[in-house]
């Protein structure tokens, strides 16, 4: 089975590989552009076949795609750091949508119908009310960041190629995720490096922080390849599926069992940098329906994963 993973270099399609080399009779394609860094997928790079690429290309993305003929495809590329979708929207609707659209694209005039899971997010859900936890997937969708908006974009595509051309399109709306090699500005990574570098006495002991009333719902990032893996075997093209715990902290809670795993003393403060136009409050899924169709159960204790990002970025020099 070919199997084409778009953001390969990045956080979770590094994980995505990990876990399919688990696999039997797997062929692992990624793409790459021609100045991605390839640190997070060096221990793997054997097992691969990269394909240079840039999303917001559309021949690129057709040559590409003619070439692989993937039977699967895992879409993971994306600007994925809502803060930056502020400063650079463009470029973020750019590389989400029109990136996703170029892969529908060229999968439709090759006259290919793969599996193709797409990598949604809780963002779509935006603005959501007390009375509307846990979300289900019949939440109105109320973005509050252009990602969000991105996002949407890409999760209403996708229902639009399978309805019109039947692509057969599993929507996977992924509540947070973490874990080793997460990018070093989402919160728990960053947060955790904050504390490894004044453990390492590389910074002053003083972490810095934004928006800690926010509640998240956290998965490692191990359950959730898992989870779109079972997307494609099980999942039912042209449906949307939450995958999520079904558990929120808030990023304050978070914070401190972070600090209580480091024996350092560690003063807290705000950084107005680190405040966004918007924040959407709380992210808490229901997760029934992806459970029910597929089987899937989060395996990893939160309390682990915060550990081994500690120790990952511990073991980093
Ligand atoms: O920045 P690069 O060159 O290492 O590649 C990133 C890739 N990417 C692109 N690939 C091709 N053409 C583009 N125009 C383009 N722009 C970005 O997407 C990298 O391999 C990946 C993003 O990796 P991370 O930022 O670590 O995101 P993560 O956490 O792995 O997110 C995976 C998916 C995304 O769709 C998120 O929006 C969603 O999960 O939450
Ligand atoms: N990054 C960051 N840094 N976030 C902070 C900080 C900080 O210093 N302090 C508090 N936060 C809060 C943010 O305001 C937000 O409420 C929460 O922590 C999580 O922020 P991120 O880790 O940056 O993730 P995100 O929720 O914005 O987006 C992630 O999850 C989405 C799924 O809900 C990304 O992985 C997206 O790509 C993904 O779609």
């Amino acid at each position: 089975m070919k199997i084409l993973i778009t953001g390969v270099t990045g956080f979770v399609g590094s994980h995505m590989v990990e876990y399919l080399l688990g696999k039997e009779d797997v062929k692992i394609h990624g793409l790459r552009r021609w100045r991605s860094r390839l640190d997070n997928i060096n221990h793997l790079i054997d097992n691969i076949v990269l394909e240079e690429c840039d999303i917001r290309d559309a021949t690129s993305v057709y040559n590409m795609i003619k070439r692989v003929k993937p039977d699967r495809i895992f879409h993971l590329a994306a600007q994925s750091f809502v803060p930056t979708s502020w400063h650079a929207p463009e470029e973020t609707i750019s590389t989400n949508m029109i990136g996703n659209l170029n892969i529908y694209e060229a999968v439709r005039n090759l006259e290919i119908n793969p599996l193709i899971q797409v990598a949604c997010s809780s963002e779509e859900y935006g603005m959501v009310y007390p009375a509307e936890v846990p979300i289900k997937e019949t939440n109105p969708l109320r973005p509050l960041s252009p990602y969000g908006v991105s996002k949407v974009g890409q999760d209403m595509l996708s229902y639009q190629y399978y309805m019109s051309y039947k692509l057969n399109v599993v929507r996977t709306r992924g509540f947070n995720h973490t874990g080793p090699r997460r990018g070093e500005v989402f919160v728990c990574s960053n947060f955790a490096k904050q504390i490894v570098d004044i453990e390492k006495g590389k910074k002053t002991p003083i972490i810095k922080v934004g928006n800690l009333e926010a509640k998240r719902d956290f998965t490692d990032v191990r359950d959730m390849v898992n989870a779109y893996w079972l997307a494609l075997e099980k999942g039912l093209p042209g449906e949307a599926y939450n995958i999520c715990s079904g558990k929120a902290y808030s990023i304050r809670e978070i914070l401190d069992l972070l600090l209580s795993m480091s024996k350092t003393r560690i003063t807290v403060e705000e950084d107005p940098a680190r405040l966004r136009p918007s924040d959407v409050p709380i992210l808490l899924g229901d997760n029934s329906k992806f459970r029910k169709q597929t089987g899937w159960e989060p395996t990893i204790p939160f309390e682990k994963t915060l550990r081994d990002i500690l120790d990952y970025w511990r073991d980093q020099t």
